[in-house]
């Protein structure tokens, strides 16, 4: 029974996916994608109504940035969502997988709740002793720091020693490798904050041509804000990430560089609070149940791809 009117810490999330994969054994497989720096697990939850079968799928993933708070809640009530509403959303069900990971940095998670609001990257400190962390959004093997990437660890943007340095974005590359083994896949959606945009690759370069489904990719996009739009959000603004500002070494460019995954987004949620992350958890009903309406378009394209 997960909770909206505040902010979960981790345990409490990893206990309710636990929970979920029990409560509905036919329907939810608990996915171990392997521990983290500290030793948490990071937990994903397969949903599907096809048994062992592999059909077209989507992954979402949320909670790469600490201090994103307003990211993991989306994912849970999608998951939420998918479970105790399954007639409502039958048509969300009916021939396509999906894949959940909630929060894909639980270290940094919770040293966001314990110590330091606004920490960005993990915890490890195999690269520097005094400066831990590195951003898990510079660490993917896909044009690794090209740009936007720092080599010095003290900084916001610091993309580890190599890709994949980091025991939780190997984790996360392992687990979509994973859920994309019958190469059937074909939407990935990684929830961050804040925007509200809606980027589309590549975010690791601009003087590079664009994507040759950029027209579709910017459909999709367009399509799922103005859902949320209907659904009383704010306007997402669309864009490609290096309009943004290039950055490489992000889980979008590599899933659909490397995992073959056709459409990956990077979702921005719309800011909150006094510097944009700590959105005031009255408000996260709201976003999260506006978001899924966007998140339902995404799903109806993937069935169709
Ligand atoms: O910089 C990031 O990692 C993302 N923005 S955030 O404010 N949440 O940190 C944007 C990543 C966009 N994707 C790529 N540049 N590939
Ligand atoms: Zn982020």
């Amino acid at each position: 029974i997960p909770t909206f009117q505040r902010y979960m810490r981790y345990a409490e999330i990893a206990t309710y996916l636990q929970q979920t994969a029990k409560s509905y054994p036919n329907l939810v497989t608990l996915m171990n994608a392997g521990k983290t720096y500290e030793g948490r697990d990071m937990l994903g939850l397969r949903i599907s109504t096809s048994g062992g079968k592999s059909r077209r799928g989507i992954i979402v993933d949320a909670g790469i940035h600490a201090r994103e708070w307003i990211s993991p809640p989306v994912a849970i009530y999608l998951i939420q969502q998918l479970t105790e509403h399954q007639s409502a959303n039958s048509a969300l069900l009916a021939d396509l997988d999906w894949y959940i990971m909630p929060v894909a940095n639980p270290d940094g998670y919770e040293y966001t709740h314990t110590r330091e609001r606004f920490w960005r990257k993990n915890r490890s400190t195999k690269n520097s002793r005094w400066c831990p962390g590195t951003d898990l959004n510079r660490n993917f093997g896909y044009h690794y720091r090209e740009s936007g990437a720092s080599d010095w660890p003290c900084d916001e943007t610091y993309a580890g020693p190599s890709a994949f340095s980091e025991i939780e974005s190997a984790n996360i590359r392992d687990w979509i490798l994973q859920c994309n083994a019958a190469k059937n896949v074909k939407v990935y959606l990684t929830f961050h904050s804040y925007g509200p945009m809606i980027l589309y690759p590549w975010g690791y370069a601009n003087d590079i041509p664009p994507a040759d489904d950029t027209a579709e990719l910017l459909a999709i996009a367009n399509e799922a804000n103005d859902a949320m739009i209907k659904a009383g959000s704010e306007k997402f603004e669309v864009q490609n990430s290096a309009g943004l500002y290039p950055a490489a070494g992000a889980s979008d460019d590599w899933s659909k560089g490397v995992a073959d995954i056709p459409k990956a987004y990077t979702i921005e949620l719309p800011p909150g609070g006094k510097n944009g992350f700590d959105m005031p958890a009255n408000r996260i009903v709201g976003v999260v149940q506006s978001v899924f309406e966007g998140i339902k378009v995404f799903a109806a394209h993937a069935k169709l791809l």
